[in-house]
């Protein structure tokens, strides 16, 4: 049977599994959405395209699966783009599907016409204009399967009207060719013996894990091959949660505000395991300076990011599931009794653990905003998703809440984009309605996409945004204290909004506490609340992240408390 374009498209989605949808219409797909009330899936009117983005990337972070979204074109496209860029830095995996003008039109500067594909080549896994009805069911297929498989990412697709108003007969492809696309999953048998035999020679070994450990399921093997050699394991933020926060292996996070053993612990290591990671330069400092002591083994899918950043001794081009997997295989077959070969290597460990914990000053003043996030660890357990904006709040969020599973924290990594968490949790928690999702804010960051707490609050979700408002662009402001010879140009939110008057009038609930006494009752009733809710807490203003690597610097010259 003959099918249009739209009912084409959303045929598509259901063949792919898709039950979510985020997006916001207009003319260019409102053939699309007149559509969308015949099929099962489920449509998230959201209020701002960036939010339509930034719902679908935390619902594949919380979930593992493709997360979509849908808008017109012109501004609606376009109004993607710092989502997109995001879930690109972080390798998630997206289909955003962007109405265009007629493909007569197009090139025209007709009326909401936007080059998008143009516009987000760089920023797309791989971005498509179908340009022909019959091509589009093999183009979804191409764009789910490109967005989920090897390194994941985000995979745009254009739609013209004419195309989405064409009919042609419908038929879902159960195969796909793709000459130039063929991920590699399988490491090498070779290398993996030559990791190996590194092991066996070396003294300090270290694991550095990043979130291609999430994204391709592998925090068992990660944690089963660390505990099995006994080596300390440190991770990106992006790849908090890969190992469990709680165990007497974990070092902390490493990098620009890691812990010092953690930081340590790299720059006195003989070998750096690194698995999923792409030494991004929020984390290794001073790039001479990094590991340089150390043998280092990259394990990546993704063949353009080994030997980026730094010269690697021995690259594994592979799923990193699997090369732990296969490396777990290798050691098998050896007899090294590896907790007593690592013990001395421990202990110095454990000494900077102990020596330099993560703490900050306990007074009775103003409330510190670390002892918020530890109160919100002790009082969810750690079963709860966070999400973060972008600044001290995100650091102090990765710092003082311990993630045991993958999949908790969900955090713009690469792009560091404000605004970024809120639509993120509302995204976990379409994923996981049951769950509790908090969204650690700063009281700049919150301000980019508040609009979408009429999102939640129309969809009924009882997202929980919990905001250390410290009346600054606190990170910027930091900078400026450390660096700038505290000049505050531009940082200080002297005239914020009433958070709380603005949660009501959203139809939310809000809660604000300024003092000590009163953080704990007021969060426990807070986020047993089945309602959307901001929770103000009033912070201290001028209180600065640490440890802190001043930016170039390396790892081990730490600014401490
Ligand atoms: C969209 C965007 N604009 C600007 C920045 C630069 N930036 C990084 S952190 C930060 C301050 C964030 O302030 P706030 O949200 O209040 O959080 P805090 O650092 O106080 O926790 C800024 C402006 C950014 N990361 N993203």
């Amino acid at each position: 049977m003959e099918l249009t374009g739209a009912k084409i498209l959303l045929e598509c989605l259901g063949r792919e599994g898709v039950d979510t949808v985020f997006g916001f219409p207009g003319g260019a797909v409102i053939d699309i959405y007149d559509q969308i009330p015949n099929y099962p899936m489920q449509h998230v009117l959201v209020r701002h395209e960036q939010g339509a983005v930034h719902a679908a990337d935390g619902y594949a972070r919380a979930s593992g699966k493709v997360g979509v979204c849908l808008v017109t074109s012109g501004p609606g496209a376009t109004n993607t783009v710092t989502g997109i860029a995001t879930a690109y830095m972080d390798s998630i995996p997206l289909v955003i599907f962007t109405g265009q003008v007629p493909t007569s039109l197009i090139g025209n500067d007709a009326f909401q016409e936007a080059d998008i594909v143009g516009i987000t080549r760089p920023c797309t896994k791989h971005n498509y204009l179908v340009k022909d009805v019959r091509d589009l069911a093999m183009v979804v297929k191409q764009a789910f399967y490109l967005a989920r498989t090897g390194r994941p990412g985000p995979v745009l697709v254009d739609l013209p009207k004419d195309v989405v108003q064409a009919k042609t007969e419908f038929e879902y492809p159960d195969s796909i060719k793709m000459r130039s696309y063929n991920p590699n999953y399988q490491p090498n048998h070779k290398q993996l013996q030559k990791v190996g035999e590194l092991l066996s020679f070396s003294r300090r070994p270290v694991i550095y894990a990043g979130g291609g450990v999430i994204s391709s399921e592998a925090s068992e093997e990660l944690t089963g091959l660390a505990r099995h050699l006994n080596i300390p394991v440190t991770t990106t933020l992006m790849g908090l949660g890969a190992f469990p926060g709680d165990d007497p292996l974990w070092l902390g996070m490493l990098g620009m505000h890691g812990t010092y053993a953690a930081n340590m612990a790299i720059g006195n290591c003989d070998l750096l395991l690194s698995v999923g990671a792409r030494f991004d330069d929020r984390v290794t400092g001073k790039i001479s300076s990094f590991a340089s002591k150390a043998k280092i083994v990259h394990i990546d899918i993704d063949p353009t990011s080994i030997q980026k950043n730094v010269v690697v001794d021995v690259p594994i081009v592979s799923d990193c599931r699997l090369a732990l997997k296969g490396l777990r295989s290798v050691l098998g077959r050896e007899t090294t009794d590896w907790q007593a070969k690592h013990a001395d290597w421990r202990r110095e460990v454990d000494g900077w653990m102990a020596s330099h914990p993560l703490t900050y000053e306990k007074c009775d003043g103003p409330i510190k905003p670390q002892a918020v996030v530890e109160m919100l660890y002790e009082i969810t357990k750690g079963e709860a998703i966070i999400s973060t904006e972008v600044g001290q709040n995100q650091m102090w969020a990765a710092q003082f809440f311990k993630y045991t599973k993958p999949r908790t924290l969900l955090t713009s990594g690469g792009l560091g984009t404000m605004g970024y968490g809120f639509p993120a949790a509302i995204g976990a928690q379409f994923a996981f309605p049951d769950r509790l999702v908090i969204d650690i804010a700063g009281d700049g960051s919150i301000q980019m996409n508040i609009q979408e707490m009429a999102t939640a609050v129309s969809y009924e979700l009882p997202v929980k945004i919990v905001i250390l408002n410290n009346g600054y662009l606190g990170m910027v402001r930091q900078w400026q204290d450390l660096f700038y010879d505290k000049n505050y140009c531009s940082t200080c939110l002297h005239r914020n909004p009433d958070f709380v008057a603005l949660a009501l009038a959203y139809g939310a609930e809000g809660y604000r506490i300024t003092r000590q006494e009163d953080l704990e009752p007021v969060l426990r009733k807070a986020l047993a609340s089945k309602s959307p809710a901001i929770i103000d807490v009033q912070v201290a203003q001028e209180e600065n992240v640490y440890p802190m690597v001043p930016a170039g610097a390396a790892l081990t010259d730490m600014l401490l408390v």
